[in-house]
Parts: structure tokens; sequence; C-alpha cells
């Protein structure tokens, strides 16, 4: 559970100001993205929740699209990404950021609009709002927090978590037999026409820090240059409701998350040859009289 925000005063290295740009000869001790406001993040040590706020903050920053970005915050840990992020952020009620970037991105259309949300947020009560806005093909980014669990309310069962996963809710493991197998978000909406890219994730280690970024930045660019719905699924951890050091907690996430979780491309309609979503969906559906009607339009 994130601690309760206190007005904090910052080290004036890092309130320095100078995006991800440093120019030559300058000696930076911390590089904070421009994207990224002053405030201290308030997320537990070891969760995956900052890495990805600031990785998104550099990604702002690197397309130089801070001024038309308008963020959906979820509800969840990272509730207050509303205070972190120096754009235009909104705050939507629980699993219904991707209802709210809708709306935004189709009255803005000239904006960037993400959402970023939580297990428990999209793939739980968000699941519908999730689903329909992916098959929409919403010209929005998603990024998706998976770690396996309900963190801010203090550790439930959540759609995502393991077989056999000890939850507060599932004091014995998760058991499927009950409850399910867990929902596996990026193989699920890439089998959705209205999708362009789908990328799994994850922040164990420098190189996947890397990926991650990689990916986010595609997920944006894509957004920018037209092609359709986004997401990025990030592997994430949750020390404190897993109940385990940061450390461990990653040697967890290595062990269990990514074999149930494979990390990799789901979907890239640009990959695979075509100008946008809407164009593979057609390419998919070429035997269907009905669906190529008026294509030539
Ligand atoms: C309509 C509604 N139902 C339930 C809640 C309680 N609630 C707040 S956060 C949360 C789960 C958050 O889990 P997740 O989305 O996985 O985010 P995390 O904290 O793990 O990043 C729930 C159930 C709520 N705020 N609103
Ligand atoms: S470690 Fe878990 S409880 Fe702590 S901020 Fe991250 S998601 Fe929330
Ligand atoms: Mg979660």
């Amino acid at each position: 559970m994130p601690a309760p925000k206190t007005p904090v005063t910052l080290p004036d290295y890092q309130v320095e100001r100078i995006g991800s740009q440093i120019k030559e000869g300058e000696t930076i001790k911390s590089a904070r993205p421009h994207a990224l406001t002053d405030a201290i993040f308030n997320y537990c040590p070891g969760c995956t929740h900052g890495i990805v706020n600031r990785l998104v903050a550099e990604v702002i920053d690197e397309l130089g699209i801070e001024g038309k970005t308008v963020g959906i915050a979820p509800v969840g840990c990272s509730v207050m990404a509303y205070d972190f992020f120096n754009c235009d952020m909104i705050e939507a009620a629980h699993g219904r950021a991707p209802a709210v970037a809708t709306g935004v991105k189709r009255v803005h259309p000239d904006n960037v609009v993400f959402a970023y949300q939580g297990d428990g947020d999209l793939a739980s009560i968000g699941t519908a709002e999730t689903v329909h806005a992916a098959t929409r093909g919403e010209k929005i980014t998603v990024i998706f927090i998976n770690n396996a669990i309900y963190g801010m309310t203090g550790g439930q069962m959540a759609p995502t978590s393991l077989p056999n996963q000890v939850t507060q809710t599932s004091p014995y493991g998760r058991d499927v037999a009950t409850v399910g197998y867990p929902v596996r978000i990026a193989e699920l909406l890439s089998t959705l026409d209205g999708v362009a890219y789908v990328e799994r994730v994850t922040c164990d280690s420098t190189a996947h820090i890397m990926a991650a970024k990689r990916a986010l930045k595609k997920a944006f660019q894509n957004q920018i240059d037209g092609v359709g719905y986004s997401l990025v699924e990030v592997v994430a951890t949750c020390p404190t409701n897993w109940g385990m050091s940061p450390h461990d907690a990653f040697e967890w996430l290595r062990e269990n998350m990514l074999p149930y979780y494979p990390l990799g491309v789901y979907k890239d309609v640009v990959a695979d040859g075509y100008a946008n979503a809407a164009e593979a969906a057609l390419a998919r559906a070429k035997d269907c009289p009905i669906a190529q009607k008026g294509k030539e339009a």
C-alpha cells in the first residue's frame, strides 16, 4: 500500500530539468525525465511501477509529445500517476480507463492518449472496457502492469494470479478447479482485429528494461503514426503483497511468472507489412465478401 503523500523538498540534482538530452561536457548526477513532476514516487521498494513510470516519461520526452499527451490513471497502486506525470492526467474509476481514453482520443484525435492500468483494473473489473476498446481499434496506447495480485487493496487474488499462488483470498493457493485459470491478456487481445500491436515485457534486468522502453516507445509511436490500438503488458513485481524482499520477488518473477507469461511480440501489424490494424483486419477477412465490401472506397 503506498504511503500517504507528504510534501518533500528534493535535492537539487533531482529537480534539475534536462529531459533525456545530456549536453556535451555536462556532469549529471541524475537525469530526471522532464515528463515526470518533482513528486516522489510512493511505490514500495522493488515495485515495478516506479520503473515503468520513469520509462513512460523518458519516452514522452524523447518523442517530444509532453504538451499533447493525456494520461489516464487507474485505481490501484499507481492511482497517483496523475501526480507523477507532467502531462495532462485524468483519474478514471476502477477499470474504466479504456472508456475514458476512448472519449478523450475521439474528441481530441491529435492528442496522444495513454491508459496506465494494473491487472485488477484492466483484467478484472475493466475486462469489458479493455476488450471492447481493443476490438473497436481505439487509437490509444495501453500500459498494463501485471503483478499477479491486487496490490493496493492488500494482496487479493487477481485474474492473473498463477495456479497455486497464495494470496490473501487464496490462502491455500489459487485453485483452478474452482476459480479458473489466469487470463493471459497479451495472447487474448492479439486475436482481435482492432489491435495493431501487443508486446509483453518485464523489468527484471537492464536488458529487459531497455527492451521494455523500446516496446513502450513503439506503442506511443504507433499512435502518432495512426497505426492503431497498442498495448504493452509488463510482467511486474509486488514484493510487499507477495511477502518477499525485492531481490526474492524478481527471482520469483523469473521462476514462475515468465514461464506462464512468456515475453515477446504477440501482434505487430506493421512488422507483418500492413500500414495499420484496419488494413491487417481486411487482409485477414480476404475470403469474406461482405467484409471486403467498399474496400476500394
Ligand atoms: C468499483 C471499485 N471496486 C473495487 C475497488 C477497490 N480496489 C481498489 S484498487 C483495487 C485493485 C488494484 O489492483 P490492480 O489493478 O492489480 O493494481 P495494483 O495495485 O496491483 O497495481 C481494488 C479492487 C474500487 N476502488 N472501486
Ligand atoms: S509493491 Fe505492491 S503494494 Fe507496493 S506499490 Fe508496488 S504494487 Fe503496490
Ligand atoms: Mg496488480
